[in-house]
């Protein structure tokens, strides 16, 4: 079996329904990830595990979603050099503005490349683009899904001028 390229990891199993776009796009274009639930508040020996050996254990990239007072992302990226894309899930208090902030005001040393708020899709579609730059096989299915993206974007327009 394909060893995980790209860890998605999640502060809570209730941050799944939206984390679980980036799998499907990862899935999608052929790249190996693995899912976990890993909380930077209520499992920190877990957190400081996966971090500090996930880049030995082949992971390439991690794609960290979470909620509300959002430090799961910068605490990982602070733990390792592998890229980390945050993903700010939508909470329910503030709408998701304090996940956005939490993740998106790194200071400066420590980088987390955030995507929107639930922009899951997009932190998948962000790592397979960073794996495409070493990878043929991904970066020819990216220039793909492109061409499919702008093709059914073209047909819908049609179909609204019929
Ligand atoms: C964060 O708190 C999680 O990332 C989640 O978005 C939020 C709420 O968690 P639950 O109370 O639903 O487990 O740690």
């Amino acid at each position: 079996m394909q060893k995980s390229k790209v860890g998605i990891i999640m502060g809570s199993d209730s941050d799944l329904p939206v984390m679980k776009e980036a799998t499907q796009v990862l899935e999608g274009l052929g790249i190996q990830c693995e899912t976990r639930i890993i909380s930077a508040h209520r499992t920190p020996e877990a957190m400081v595990s996966y971090a500090q050996q996930a880049k030995e254990r082949g992971i390439e990239i991690i794609i960290a979603g979470a909620g509300g007072a959002a430090h799961l992302p910068g605490m990982v990226a602070s733990m390792t050099t592998l890229p980390v894309i945050g993903v700010p899930v939508k909470s329910n208090a503030l709408s998701g503005w304090d996940s956005l902030l939490s993740i998106v005001q790194m200071p400066a040393g420590i980088p987390v490349a955030t995507v929107a708020i639930n922009g899951a899709k997009n932190a998948g579609l962000l790592a397979a683009q960073i794996l495409g730059i070493k990878d043929p096989v991904v970066s020819q299915k990216l220039e793909d899904f492109r061409k499919q993206q702008t093709e059914q974007v073209l047909h819908k327009a049609e179909t609204l001028e019929e």
